[in-house]
């Protein structure tokens, strides 16, 4: 009697357990209309932010993944957008997001604002 009841008893608790998802829940989807991803790599001894150009329409919301690979020193890369004032510092093996709101047209600089030499790129935002 005492197993039926016990048993009884672990099936109430596992009935009444909420039923987990079998996979993983997935990162939430960004809602950005522009969505990137900048690597910084180290080729023949120069850096780049690749790729170099990001290109949006006027109002739309981009958003940025940017990642350091660059496995020589310094360990730390930054990004910038003077024009939106965004000013990341991204270290070795790390991911940044940055969002913004593409709320002007033009042609604007994306770079490292630590090393002038580090090549950056262009945000391109059509009217
Ligand atoms: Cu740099």
């Amino acid at each position: 009697m005492r197993i039926v009841a016990l048993t009884a008893l672990l099936l109430g608790l596992v009935t009444a357990m909420p039923v987990r998802a079998q996979a993983p829940a997935a990162p939430a989807a960004s809602t950005a209309d522009v969505n990137q991803t900048l690597v910084s790599v180290e080729i023949e001894g120069s850096k780049f932010w690749l790729p170099g150009t990001v290109v949006a329409k006027q109002g739309q919301t981009v958003r940025l993944t940017l990642i350091n690979k660059v496995q020589s020193d310094p360990k730390e890369h930054g990004f910038s957008i003077p024009a939106f004032n965004l000013n990341e510092v991204v270290n070795r093996g790390e991911t940044k997001t940055v969002t913004f709101k593409a709320d002007k047209a033009g042609v604007f600089p994306m770079l490292c604002q630590l090393h002038p030499a580090h090549v950056g790129g262009q945000l391109v935002i059509l009217p």
